[in-house]
């Protein structure tokens, strides 16, 4: 089999370092997205996100003829969807994934795909996705066949094969880390090998779907039940006057324990996410998972009530101040070390609930943003020297490398990080 033309349909934090490493190996790349920002950006040879070491990458493939992107779908024989999976009704209790965009992706694909293509589904998606979507081609195309129809003789290959890559560290990772690669059949796990060996150094090993959808929200539910375990530590310990930051350092030190770090919460738009899938399918089984998210998700609003509780003593200790005269700076608004990613972060939640019901002045420091999105009004950004000199509550919420070579000592310092 070969594919000479591949096209990847989602132009975002994977499916645009993905394709470029295909470009980069010499492949013809059809990059499509829904956002003319990001198609005129990339076809500039200039990238819309922040990863290391990608705009070089993709500079080079645009520059060479190997990458361009598009709006609307073309031929090619290979098509990899990485499209957003997020949740939809996030206010119920227990929030359910939304497969729009990897329909609207399918639909988009189907009028172009012919005999003998390869579609790979990478979005993280609940398990049962991949079916569902090889459904929605098959509705578009009767002309063509399906593994669910007729197994190993189909027209079109399906695979789920999920990225597992850590942002900031994408463009080694993609190289370097081993792969899942689920097919519907036997064939259509070796074809989505066969792709990704184009670029892939890491191993390829294949299973069916289910357990490939399976495997990805096991990973990163695996990594929300240990930091969840890590935030019920911290509070514990709060209480019980013990450094939760040593007890972990000694625990770890044994040979079969590994607990991660406690912190403001959980964010980004994939550990607070995922295991949401795994919860909404199987909710009488998924309790562990479920009380991990319910766990992380209330960790600002701790964080909160430490802040009023240095309110409250500061007043105390400085009887003729009122609550207007507190100068509050938070250190740090990215999900998590030095990145600028604001989506889903605790620190910014925290941050924004902190200037809804504190009437003095409240700062921000991030030194990965020069300036705040439109939205975000209501914080001031400052630099980390005023806020240290200035501020009379301080509120440690990232451990960006700026301020761990940066020691604020100080009586109201509120430490979510361990610095
Ligand atoms: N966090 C802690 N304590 C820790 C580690 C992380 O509180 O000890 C917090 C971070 O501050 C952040 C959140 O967890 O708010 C998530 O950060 P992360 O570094 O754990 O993960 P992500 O979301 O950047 O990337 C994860 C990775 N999954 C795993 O490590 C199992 C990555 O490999 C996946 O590809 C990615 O999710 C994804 O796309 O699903």
């Amino acid at each position: 089999m070969s594919f000479n033309t591949i096209s990847v349909v989602g132009l975002g934090y994977i499916g645009l370092p993905t394709a470029a490493m295909f470009a980069s190996r010499k492949k013809k790349v059809i990059g499509v997205d829904v956002n003319q920002h990001a198609v005129d950006t990339i076809n500039r040879g200039e990238i819309h996100i922040v990863e290391p070491e990608l705009d070089m990458i993709v500079h080079a493939a645009v520059k060479e003829g190997y990458l361009k992107a598009t709006h609307t779908p073309e031929q090619a024989d290979a098509f990899l969807i990485a499209v957003p999976t997020p949740f939809k009704n996030s206010d119920s209790e227990i929030p359910e994934p939304d497969l729009s965009y990897i329909k609207a992706a399918a639909e988009a694909i189907a009028p172009v795909l012919k005999k003998g293509d390869l579609v790979i589904l990478e979005s993280t998606s609940p398990v049962g996705a991949t079916e569902q979507m090889a459904e929605w081609l098959a509705e578009v195309r009767t002309d063509l066949t399906f593994p669910q129809q007729v197994g190993e003789e189909s027209d079109i290959r399906i695979a789920h094969c999920p990225e597992r890559v850590l942002p900031g560290h994408v463009v080694h990772e993609l190289v370097e880390n081993d792969r899942v690669i689920g097919g519907m059949t036997t064939m259509c796990s070796q074809a989505a090998t066969e792709l990704y060996k184009t670029f892939v150094e890491g191993e390829c090993i294949t299973t069916n779907t289910r357990t490939a959808e399976m495997a990805k929200l096991t990973e990163n539910s695996f990594r929300d039940v240990n930091i969840a375990f890590a935030n019920e530590l911290s509070m514990i310990c709060d209480k019980l006057d013990i450094n939760v930051w040593e007890l972990i350092k000694l625990a770890n030190r044994h040979p079969r324990v590994n607990i991660l770090q406690p912190g403001p919460g959980v964010g980004g738009h994939c550990i607070a996410v995922d295991p949401w899938f795994i919860v909404s399918k199987t909710p009488d089984e998924a309790k562990l998972i479920h009380t991990a998210r319910t766990v992380n998700d209330a960790k600002p609003d701790w964080v909160i009530n430490k802040v009023k509780l240095a309110i409250a003593d500061f007043l105390q200790a400085n009887p003729t101040k009122t609550a207007k005269d507190i100068t509050i700076a938070c250190y740090g608004l990215a999900f998590k070390a030095d990145i600028d990613d604001l989506r889903e972060s605790p620190a910014l939640n925290i941050a924004q609930q902190i200037v809804e019901f504190h009437s003095g002045k409240v700062i921000a420091v991030e030194p990965n943003i020069k300036r705040l999105p439109n939205k975000i009004n209501s914080l001031q950004l400052s630099k980390l020297e005023l806020a240290k000199n200035t501020a009379d509550i301080h509120l440690l919420l990232v451990d960006h490398r700026e301020f761990k070579n940066n020691s604020l000592k100080n009586n109201y310092l509120i430490d979510t990080k361990g610095i």
